[in-house]
């Protein structure tokens, strides 16, 4: 496949970057420019053969996208979370999948390492995290508990010898089949929650990949399977107990994907807009149609909402002010967004809509998982839902 031009021109209808510090723009601009130099050329012919492009790791290391609000002095870039959600904006506009990589390091691996570690975790393992050396993943979903990750079933049980023996099997894993080190929730001998870290190469600890996705097909899936695997003791995160540790992470990664699945939605406007004015039919150009304008109107309606909610959403992270609650529903509204996004500019395109010619098709695939992922669209109006009435619905 011939090697892509970028012409991206990004959207920003209220001016909200005058919303934005210097520091923050400049954030943005390095990992723009990185998308459309490294990720844009390369990407379709990836996604085509379900591939995942190994060379970002150490790029977006180098980059500063894996933890960048994690402190300096372990490895991460101690910046704001505006500046980590116009990261993870500036890359899903790439792909999804190169979101997710991201998203998956940055917030499910390192944060609880950083949160729920103690200080020789930390050392042992974020620097190499940051600087993209190893590749982690995130195991909390199993194959009968994915919206209720409080059934789970993966266990671990003292071997009295400094050991713990982990078994059990977890499903969906983003990362897996190249990660070196994997932060699993397990459940313990007392029935609480527990988070540890397994590292590759541990005998029983097996990473099969996912074959025949639709979406994110440029992003690694695997299972993580444990066979009595032997887990020293200090691999534990001894600082939290409960499902509240990994919903802690869920949070940090959900908004990221609020930001992320916003840039997905910009680069889908943007191919639209451009295209409505060049492609030609009953002699002018298609955005000159009512029925094409309604839809770029109202694609541009919904990108400036959410690109507000998610500035006030990173302005509220900032002050720690924000509730898991509201970053669900910034989720779920992006989410939302992007797919109708999507769905509508890939028609914008007709025919040419469904080639690897243009990002859109991609991006609408890669969304049906990132509206899937980090619990869904349901669980998240479940989540608004309760919060506005106090009464819960889930069980
Ligand atoms: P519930 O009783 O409500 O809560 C248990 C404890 O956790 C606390 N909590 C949270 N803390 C931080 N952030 C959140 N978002 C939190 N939600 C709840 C809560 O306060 C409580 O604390 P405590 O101290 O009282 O113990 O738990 P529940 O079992 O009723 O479940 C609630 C529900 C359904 C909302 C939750 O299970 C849920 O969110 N389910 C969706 C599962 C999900 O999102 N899985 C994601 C897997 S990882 C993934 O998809 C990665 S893809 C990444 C990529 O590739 O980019
Ligand atoms: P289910 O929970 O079986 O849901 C099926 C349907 O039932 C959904 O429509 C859901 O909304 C609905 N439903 C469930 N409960 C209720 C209810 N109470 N009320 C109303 N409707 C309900 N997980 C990880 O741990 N780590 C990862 O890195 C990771 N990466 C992923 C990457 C990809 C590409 C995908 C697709 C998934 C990934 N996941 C990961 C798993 C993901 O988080 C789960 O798929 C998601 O949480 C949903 O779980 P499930 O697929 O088991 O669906």
């Amino acid at each position: 496949m011939a090697v892509k031009t970028d012409n991206f021109q990004s959207p920003d209808y209220f001016n909200v970057d005058e919303l934005l510090s210097d520091e923050q723009k400049l954030v943005r601009e390095s990992v723009r420019n990185y998308v459309k130099k490294e990720i844009s050329p390369i990407i379709e012919d990836y996604a085509q053969k379900a591939l995942f492009p190994e060379q970002i790791v150490p790029q977006l290391g180098g980059l500063g996208c894996f933890g960048p609000t994690i402190p300096e002095q372990y490895g991460g870039g101690g910046l704001d979370y505006i500046s980590y959600g116009l990261m993870m904006q500036e890359l899903e506009r790439g792909d999804s999948g190169v979101r997710s990589t991201a998203s998956v390091q940055g917030s499910l691996v390192m944060y609880p390492i950083y949160q729920y570690g103690n200080e020789e975790q930390r050392n042992k393992y974020l620097p190499k995290l940051a600087s993209g050396e190893w590749l982690g993943c995130f195991g909390l979903t199993e194959p009968n508990h994915g919206s209720d990750p409080s059934s789970m079933l993966t266990n671990i049980k003292d071997n009295g010898d400094g050991y713990v023996l982990l078994n059990g099997a977890k499903m969906w894993i983003s990362n897996a089949p190249f990660a070196q080190v994997a932060v699993v929730w397990a459940r313990n001998e007392q029935n609480e929650i527990q988070g540890l870290i397994v590292e590759r190469g541990m005998e029983g600890f097996s990473t099969p990949t996912t074959h025949g996705k639709w979406s994110l097909r440029a992003s690694a899936t695997g299972e993580l399977v444990f066979d009595n695997v032997k887990v020293p003791k200090e691999n534990i995160l001894p600082n939290v107990k409960g499902l509240k540790g990994p919903l802690g992470c869920l949070t940090k990664a959900r908004y990221g994907i609020a930001w992320g699945a916003i840039g997905a939605a910009m680069d889908c406007y943007d191919t639209a807009l451009q295209y409505s004015k060049e492609r030609i039919q009953f002699g002018k150009p298609i955005g000159g149609f009512q029925l094409q304008q309604k839809k770029l109107a109202e694609m541009i309606t919904e990108i400036t909402k959410a690109q507000l909610l998610n500035w006030r959403m990173g302005v509220l992270m900032n002050e720690g002010k924000v509730t898991p609650q509201q970053v669900s529903m910034a989720k779920r509204n992006a989410c939302e967004v992007a797919t109708n996004i999507a769905r509508n500019a890939r028609q914008m395109l007709g025919g040419m809509g469904i080639t690897g010619e243009y990002s859109v098709m991609r991006h609408m695939m890669n969304l049906e998982s990132v509206i899937t992922y980090e619990g869904t669209h349901d669980i998240h109006l479940l989540i608004t839902g309760m919060d506005v009435t106090g009464l819960n619905a889930f069980k």
